[in-house]
């Protein structure tokens, strides 16, 4: 056991270069840790990786920082260590105090959105970065965190085939061994084009509890899941076997939003369409269209579709820890 940790502490250090303590925090190359996530990583305990565009464009302050706090929570009380990750003063950090995870939330959309191809633009500048679903995988896969949890990832944009406005998101899961929780893919997006291109970047999309790929806000999209998980303990087998066989592509995997606070799929569709719309005619496109677009549909349902969002992570949250748990157990 201690071996196997000392062993995995090593080989973590061997990655990126020589790891060294400043103050509390471990950093490993560029990347800061805090103490209770180095910590954890290195004794070979479960640790959760969250986003942070969710907190400064995915939600409105202060339901954005209440919301993160409790997420941090949820996966405390089922027994991993939370690890939210983001770009401040141009350091990576996997974890966030309780002051930095204050500053980013009142940040907002000032605070860069950074995928993938933003990351050493906000470092060099030592600019604020949120970092989203590529971002966030690029990082916990760096120092060693194999579970990620988020509310959404992004898709293949609808009328995709012509703009080409597909999420990096996508080809970072074809490029980077972590698996992704989240509640599926927005109807805001171009679900069916969005399993496509999932099939083709290799990735592995199994739904939780159903046979069906869901929608976020909805239980359902009219998409089969290629499979089909039923526990944590099978999630945790999927991802050891991704990890055993060195495949090197990510996992998705879709939990769908809890009966009771599935949005009622007509109210929602509607928003989505006049949103669609709105956006369109104010030539909204690029990485603002997502926030646009998620703002928007809250708005036009009266909150609704925040409430239903904030409820989504948290179950995402749960599960996500639980498999988290279960994994690193496997991995004893
Ligand atoms: N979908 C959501 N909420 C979000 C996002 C997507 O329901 O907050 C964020 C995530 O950070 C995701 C990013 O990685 O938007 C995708 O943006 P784009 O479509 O520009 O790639
Ligand atoms: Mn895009």
């Amino acid at each position: 056991m201690v071996s196997s940790a000392l062993s995995r502490l090593v080989n973590l250090q061997r990655h990126f270069q020589v790891p060294k303590r400043s103050d509390d925090n471990l950093c490993i190359g560029m990347v800061k840790l805090t103490p209770d996530v180095s910590e954890a990583l290195s004794r070979g305990r479960a640790v959760v990786a969250l986003e942070s565009t969710i907190i400064s464009h995915g939600m409105p302050y202060p339901q954005n920082l209440e919301t993160a706090k409790e997420v941090e929570a949820i996966v405390r009380e089922n027994g991993a260590v939370p690890a939210t990750v983001a770009i401040l003063d141009g350091v990576p950090c996997v974890g966030l105090s309780a002051e930095e995870l204050e500053r980013l939330a009142n940040l907002g959309t000032k605070a860069r959105k950074t995928a993938r191809r933003d990351i050493a633009h906000v470092v060099a500048t030592k600019g604020d970065g949120a970092t989203t679903v590529s971002a966030t995988m690029i990082f916990a896969s760096m120092v060693g965190i194999p579970v990620f949890v988020t509310g959404g990832i992004g898709g293949v944009h609808r009328h995709g085939e012509n703009t080409m406005d597909i999420s990096s998101d996508l080809t970072e899961l074809g490029r980077t061994p972590v698996a992704v929780i989240s509640a599926g893919v927005k109807s805001i997006l171009d679900i069916p084009r969005t399993l496509e291109y999932l099939e083709t970047q290799g990735v592995c999309v199994a739904a939780y509890k159903t046979n069906e790929f869901p929608a976020f806000f909805t239980e359902t999209s009219g998409c089969k899941a290629p499979c089909r998980v039923d526990t944590p303990e099978d999630c945790a087998r999927l991802i050891d076997a991704n990890m055993k066989l060195k495949l090197g592509t990510g996992i998705l995997i879709a939990n769908p939003i809890p009966k009771e606070h599935a949005a009622s799929g007509s109210l929602i569709d509607s928003a989505i369409q006049r949103a669609l719309r709105e956006a369109r005619d104010k030539g909204i496109t690029g990485n603002a269209e997502t926030p646009f677009l998620l703002g928007r549909v809250n708005e036009l349902t009266g909150g609704a579709s925040l409430s239903s969002n904030i409820a989504l992570v948290k179950n995402n949250a749960l599960l996500g820890a639980k498999i988290s748990v279960s994994l690193a157990q496997m991995r004893e």
